[in-house]
């Protein structure tokens, strides 16, 4: 006999970010201390208002050995300072669990740094593309246009998340806009930049 599982067939909605059904994760400025580097601008911004940044719906299916879980992001197009937002970003608690991800709305970008090599890979989330993050990678979502950034991302559901990675040190690079550009700096050269006015941050 088939199964019958409660989330089998879901629509979705990219504008509202709403999976019938589904569960909405919402993450406002105020839970993103510490995700974006110029704390000044952040704290500036945060006593104005307190936007809602992105928002993901949950669809978890089934549990246990080969089941899948899924996720429609949606993240509203905005900056602090000159970074882009973006998702806190995680590992997975099941280091080689991989995850796709794939781009509905929108231009951004996925950041992935191997937490064993540190390499750091910056990949474009575009609608009709597909990007597949590897085990053993951070990864975060970054909105670089001027309209909301959809997608779905679809990853074992023994994957896990853990956030412990970004809450000690963050990723190595950040995105920023330069010249009009994003633009993928370290993170230490961009923090440096903002001490010293009309320095660049630019890789020379
Ligand atoms: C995604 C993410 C989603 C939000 O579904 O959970 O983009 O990012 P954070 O979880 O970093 O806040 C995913 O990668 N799941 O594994
Ligand atoms: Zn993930």
């Amino acid at each position: 006999m088939i199964e019958r599982l409660a989330q089998q067939l879901t629509e979705f909605d990219p504008q509202s970010g709403v999976i019938e059904g589904a569960p909405i994760i919402e993450r406002r400025l105020s839970d993103l201390r510490g995700s974006f580097a110029d704390r000044e601008a952040y704290e500036t911004t945060l006593a104005e208002a307190d936007p809602v940044i992105y928002t993901v719906a949950l669809v978890e299916p089934a549990q246990g050995e080969g089941a899948l879980h899924y996720g429609l992001g949606r993240i509203v197009p905005g900056r602090i300072g000159a970074e882009y937002y973006l998702t806190k970003g995680h590992l997975h608690a099941w280091r080689p669990a991989a995850e796709i991800y794939v781009g509905l709305s929108g231009e951004g970008a996925m950041l992935l740094e191997d937490e064993r090599s540190g390499e750091s890979r910056l990949l474009s989330l575009l609608p009709n593309s597909v990007v597949y993050v590897p085990g053993f990678s951070a990864h975060r979502t970054i909105n670089t246009g001027s309209t909301l950034l959809t997608y779905l991302g679809i990853y074992s559901a023994a994957a896990g998340h853990d956030y412990s990675f970004i809450a000690g040190r963050n990723f190595r690079q950040v995105l920023v806009e330069l010249d009009g550009q994003p633009t993928l700096t370290e993170r230490s050269r961009f923090l440096a930049s903002l001490q010293t006015p009309g320095a660049n941050a630019r890789h020379e």
